[in-house]
């Protein structure tokens, strides 16, 4: 059988230019891994900060450790980025790096077979000229754990005459200025539309399904004399990342799995509603019910105060369904309503990616995730799928602190595999059963003890079985240090390809 033709052959095939797949291109670049190609579906870098777009889009984790530790900032203009200096903080950071002329944007890509024979990946993209293969050596999935929005299933939504829309998706040609404005979802993305959408609306509905957890965000502006110390003093910049990752990593990974550490949130959090809110009634109807931590928690100082208002009501009875003008909850109410912002969060362990990427038994990522779980060795690698590497994999999610020092971490794995790879002239690695199995028998294990677990909630983290399957149990200089080399004795290796 002749070999497959291939319009481009690649050492390395990045999917996302995000603050993940640009990290990667950027490393590699460095490096001296020239031969590689992002494919991003998108017209531009930025990945989540390019999508959601909602107002009031703004980072919860502080600016200074938002960012690449190798390219500070320090033009942030608030303590916490608001989305649209992140959006372009992406953007300089890619025309700096010089990688940019190995980017195909409005490219999706298709599928990916690992050609055994070969010990490649043959992977389908379509670009503007259409559809065309391309043989890479090393896959790289920077695709995003939280970038395809998940839509509730509502009777009816599918009927609704107004506008409608995801909070990942706004419609920016539709004004909600003086309309009936619905917000489904109380989750990170909502708490930041509610207080937006209550100035802008003539009424603003918000159906909560559960009350999270949400304590002050205490943000503030940079000052000018501050922002020129930055830019002069780079080792100032660096000082408050290190003080403020210490700040997070301190305690967070220790409240997990123990609840009295974990107090003083609370206390902030109710501090947070009695200062929001006067009404009673509202007060408890906001009180979340469930250990503070089991779900991500919020920060806002404007959410409470949005609830409260005159022109909000917070609907607590479950949606029934949808008709052609409004919202009809369980006890019968109809509300009428112009614009529904569905702010229901994203598909987190059914990642539509892995429906599409073949590996050695002919079964896909989604296939082997639906028979034995989302799992990954170190998050990164899968028996199976030699030469892939997931970045924002299984189990490295984070809860508390930056997922850009995540990213970085597993960026340091790739390099080193590709370095291997290179130096010894191995055409692949893919991680032994024995090695994937010990890691997360590991994490599961310590999983049960965190309140993630038994914190008395259901939230994204978990799957269908209970189990949590997308975040770092551990603290994150752990997780540096697990990545902080290649690990060649874990992998079977593949000395070279036989065609
Ligand atoms: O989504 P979510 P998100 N009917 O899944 C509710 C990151 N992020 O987009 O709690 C009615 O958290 C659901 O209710 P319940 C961050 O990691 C970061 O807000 O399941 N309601 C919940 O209230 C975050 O965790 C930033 O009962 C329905 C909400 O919708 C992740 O993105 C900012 C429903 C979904 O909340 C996702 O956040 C924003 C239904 N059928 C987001 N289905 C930063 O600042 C779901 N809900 C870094």
């Amino acid at each position: 059988m002749s070999a497959p033709t291939h319009a481009r052959q690649v050492d390395h095939l990045i999917v996302g230019a995000g603050f993940a797949g640009l990290c990667a291109a950027i490393k590699l670049d460095e490096d001296g891994e020239r031969d590689f190609l992002v494919v991003e579906k998108a017209g531009e870098v930025g990945g989540t900060w390019r999508d959601n777009t909602y107002p009031g889009a703004a980072c919860d984790v502080p600016s200074q450790l938002y960012s690449f530790s190798f390219a500070p900032n320090p033009e942030w203009s608030m303590s916490y980025s608001p989305g649209p200096e992140i959006q372009q903080y992406l953007r300089d950071v890619a025309t700096r790096s010089g990688t940019l002329d190995r980017f195909e944007f409005d490219t999706s890509f298709d599928d990916a077979t690992w050609d055994d024979a070969a010990a490649r990946w043959t992977v389908t993209v379509t670009g503007p000229a259409g559809p065309r293969t391309i043989s890479a050596r090393t896959l790289t999935l920077g695709a995003g754990g939280l970038s395809e929005p998940r839509l509730p299933e509502i009777e009816g939504i599918e009927t609704f005459q107004g506008e409608v829309f995801h909070s990942a998706r706004w419609d920016h040609s539709v004004d909600p200025a003086g309309k009936r404005v619905a917000v489904i979802g109380t989750g990170a993305s909502a708490i930041q539309i509610v207080p937006e959408m209550q100035q802008v609306a003539a009424h603003l509905d918000v159906y909560q399904r559960t009350a999270p957890w949400v304590i002050p965000r205490n943000d503030r502006r940079y000052g000018a004399l501050e922002r020129r110390a930055l830019r002069r003093f780079p080792a100032l910049g660096r000082l408050y990342r290190t003080g403020i990752y210490w700040a997070h990593e301190g305690y967070v990974p220790a409240f997990t799995l123990e609840p009295k550490i974990a107090l003083p949130a609370q206390k902030a959090a109710e501090a947070n509603i009695r200062k929001g809110i006067e009404d009673p009634a509202l007060r408890a109807k906001v009180t979340p019910r469930f250990a503070i931590g089991c779900k991500r928690i919020l920060r806002s100082n404007t959410y409470y105060p949005a609830l409260a208002a005159d022109n909000t009501e917070l609907v607590t009875d479950p949606i029934a369904k949808v008709t052609g003008d409004a919202i009809v909850t369980a006890d019968g109410v109809e509300r009428a309503v112009d614009v529904i912002v569905v702010a229901t969060g994203f598909w987190t362990t059914e990642l539509p990616v892995t429906e599409h990427v073949t590996g050695t038994a002919g079964r896909t990522l989604a296939d082997v995730w639906r028979d034995d779980g989302m799992a990954a060795y170190k998050g990164t690698t899968v028996p199976g799928f030699p030469n892939l590497f997931m970045l924002v994999g299984p189990n490295t999610g984070q809860g508390h602190t930056s997922m850009v020092f995540i990213i970085e971490a597993q960026v340091a794995y790739l390099r080193d595999a590709v370095r291997t790879l290179r130096e010894r002239g191995w055409a692949a690695v893919e991680p032994r059963r024995r090695a994937f199995q010990r890691w997360n028998a590991n994490l599961q294990r310590r999983m049960q003890r965190t309140v993630w677990t038994r914190g008395g909630c259901d939230s994204w983290y978990l799957d269908e079985h209970g189990r949590n399957t997308t975040l770092w149990p551990k603290s994150t200089v752990t997780f540096r240090r697990e990545l902080a080399r290649f690990d060649p004795d874990a992998y079977d290796v593949r000395r070279e390809a036989t065609s």
